[in-house]
């Protein structure tokens, strides 16, 4: 027997060979699980926490259910490592969110058992049900469908829509909640409270328990288990008690609250669920980061820890001693508190993100006027929009990525309406090794066409904090500003606010042939690849725009006045963003200078570092360089 004989994990190549193992092994392969994400999260960053949560829970699913056959949908995705490692990809987990590896969230096209396509958050309801009620059309009545959903994500208005529709339907769907009291910082609002609250009171599933136990057994039926079943639905039903319970008003049967990390009773209690017909929701207590003790302490560092020492938990940072310039989120989290300090008008809102935009810092320092509303981008835009007509100053900050959710929101109730509201766009742009679900690359393009908005994006830190003050000075309407994820450069920025002239770029450069005109942190890439070009003698003008709407005209007339050729960079979707912006205003005004467009093309940008990615798509310095060479060759 060879060494490695001994391990569970190494024998699993699907689900089905999970199958094949005794319940009582499940324990160690779980541990073995847990031994061998942590092993590779520690030296391939990733998301940890939620994943060491649901190992228990992802053996047991996969363990009771017929997948693929029968459908699980994972919610946001970041906890399914164990599903992935479990369903055939374990050999290739090293190349987790790698360039041309496996993607950190399920992903259709990478394997049967990726169901559904993830990364933004509650959308697992829908989608089950969608598949539910598809399989109840194609007389697929066997097939069961499974959302797991977090309590965090429980809280995204669609997670409730979701929950709606299912409850009027008979669709074979199990809603599991993997409850674990936390989202990526500290789950908020009422949602949250009655979780902990159902949690102390057992009363509902005594008296469940007892129905159960009346009815003939908790766990075989034999064969007349459906109609048992029918029989206890219906006294659950007819119970004064069910409609204090929030599923359960959602038609929804409720069981639990039941321990995630008891693989025994999972397995039973999913055992005796798949007996049901119709939706039913099984509520699961978990512990983010479960299993190692760092992760548990410290639940928010270790969502996505970066490097750490396996055995120790500490965080592994390069020790270089050179002082690196600050991210951009600390720039906006410093400059708001600063702001907010001299105008009382300032609020700040979050949808469920303090520490990944740094609304936290304000948080600390002025709580009364910071808010996280949850995972919920939709209600922060309109809750942003309400504060506004009574005069006060938000600055709503949502990443550009999950903007997306709330587009209606800011067209419908705040440009509309002109109001006073200033949206921070973090991690604009490619953001790396997240990928596809979660690249911030079409804000610039779906704010452009919305009237009364204001589109700018900061060259550096010093133009971030500029623009904030300029904007929260008021009577501007709809003003968004968007920067990417990560650092800026290194320029001084505590103490600059100055006001920007709205609309108004500037020259970086002067040049002969070639201008670049950039828009955001792509301007600092134009200027390097303007002082490579100019040791071949080839000078090269570059253009700050600064705001993409309103676009500088006066400025671009006297760009294609004095160009051949235009080369436009930004970080975003070449359709309809600064590249667009031009050759419209080229045709309008009839210029005859050739306009070379750099930015994301038309298609899905996968995950990669973000350097591999700016590459590929060509807006690295490299990238423009050679643009410029092969427009004056
Ligand atoms: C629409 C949307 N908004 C924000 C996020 C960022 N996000 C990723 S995971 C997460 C927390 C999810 O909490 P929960 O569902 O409780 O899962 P846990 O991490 O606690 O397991 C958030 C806010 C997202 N993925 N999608």
């Amino acid at each position: 027997m060879g060494k490695e004989d001994k391990y569970l994990l190494h024998q699993i190549y699907s689900p089905e060979d999970l199958r094949k193992l005794k319940v009582h092994q499940l324990p160690q392969l779980g541990e073995e699980l847990r031994a061998f994400i942590i092993d590779e999260a520690s030296k391939n960053p990733g998301h940890l926490g939620a994943t060491l949560g649901t190992v228990e829970l992802t053996m047991a699913v996969h363990y009771v259910f017929n997948t693929p056959y029968d459908k699980v949908v994972w919610d946001v995705g970041h906890q399914a490592y164990a599903h992935k490692i479990l369903t055939g990809r374990r050999e290739q987990f090293h190349t987790n969110r790698k360039l041309n590896g496996i993607s950190g969230f399920p992903k259709m096209e990478e394997s049967e058992y990726d169901t559904f396509g993830v990364g933004h958050a509650s959308t697992s309801i829908s989608a089950a049900l969608g598949m539910a009620v598809a399989s109840s059309l194609l007389d697929e009545n066997d097939r069961q469908h499974i959302a797991i959903i977090g309590d965090g994500s429980m809280t995204g208005g669609m997670a409730m829509e979701g929950l709606n529709n299912a409850g009027v339907t008979n669709s074979n769907v199990l809603v599991i909640l993997n409850d674990n009291g936390i989202a990526i910082d500290k789950n908020v609002g009422a949602l949250k409270e009655y979780f902990a609250h159902i949690n102390a009171s057992k009363t509902y599933n005594h008296f469940r328990d007892f129905v159960w136990k009346a009815m003939g057994g908790k766990t075989k039926y034999g064969k007349n288990s459906r109609s048992i079943v029918k029989q206890i639905r219906k006294a659950v039903k007819s119970s004064i008690l069910n409609k204090n319970n929030l599923f359960e008003a959602f038609n929804f049967r409720y069981f639990g609250p039941v321990d995630g990390h008891d693989i025994h009773s999972l397995v039973k209690i999913l055992r005796d669920l798949k007996e049901i017909e119709g939706p039913k929701l099984l509520h699961c207590v978990t512990v983010k980061g479960k299993g190692f003790e760092k992760a548990e302490q410290n639940q928010v560092k270790f969502h996505a820890p970066g490097f750490f020492d396996k055995t120790t938990g500490e965080p592994i940072t390069s020790n270089s001693s050179k002082k690196s310039p600050p991210k951009y989120q600390h720039v906006f989290g410093e400059t708001i508190v600063e702001l907010a300090e001299k105008n009382p008008k300032i609020v700040g809102v979050t949808p469920a993100m303090p520490s990944g935009s740094s609304l936290n810092i304000m948080m600390e320092k002025l709580p009364k006027r910071a808010f996280d509303v949850g995972i919920a981008e939709q209600h922060a835009v309109t809750f942003s929009a309400g504060m506004a007509t009574q005069g006060l100053m938000p600055f709503c900050n949502i990443y550009s990525t999950f903007m997306q959710r709330a587009y209606d929101q800011v067209i419908h109730d705040v440009a509309l309406q002109n109001l006073d509201v200033i949206f921070c766009l973090d991690r604009g742009g490619l953001v790396g090794e997240d990928g596809a679900t979660h690249h911030g690359i079409f804000d610039l393009a779906y704010f452009r066409c919305i009237p009364n908005m204001i589109v700018a994006a900061p060259m550096n830190e010093k133009e971030l904090r500029d623009m904030m003050y300029t904007a929260q000075q008021g009577g501007l309407g709809a003003f968004s500003i968007r920067y990417p994820r990560g650092k800026g450069v290194m320029i001084d920025w505590q103490t600059s606010m100055e006001t920007m002239p709205i609309g108004k770029g500037e020259a970086l450069k002067q040049g002969d042939k070639v201008a670049i005109v950039a828009i955001g942190h792509p301007g600092n890439d134009a200027l390097s690849a303007a002082q490579l070009l100019e040791k071949e003698k080839i000078n090269v003008a570059v253009y700050n725009m600064r705001f993409l709407k309103p676009l500088d005209e006066a400025l671009l007339h006297q760009v294609f006045k004095s160009h051949e050729h235009i080369i436009t960079v930004e970080d975003g979707t070449i359709i309809g963003g600064l590249g667009s912006a031009v050759e419209e205003f080229k045709n309008e005004h009839t210029y005859t200078a050739k306009v070379y467009k750099l930015g994301v093309p038309d298609q899905f940008i996968e995950h990669g570092t973000r350097e591999e990615l700016i590459k590929i798509c060509g807006f690295d310095i490299d990238g423009i360089v050679n643009t410029v060479r092969k427009a004056i060759s």
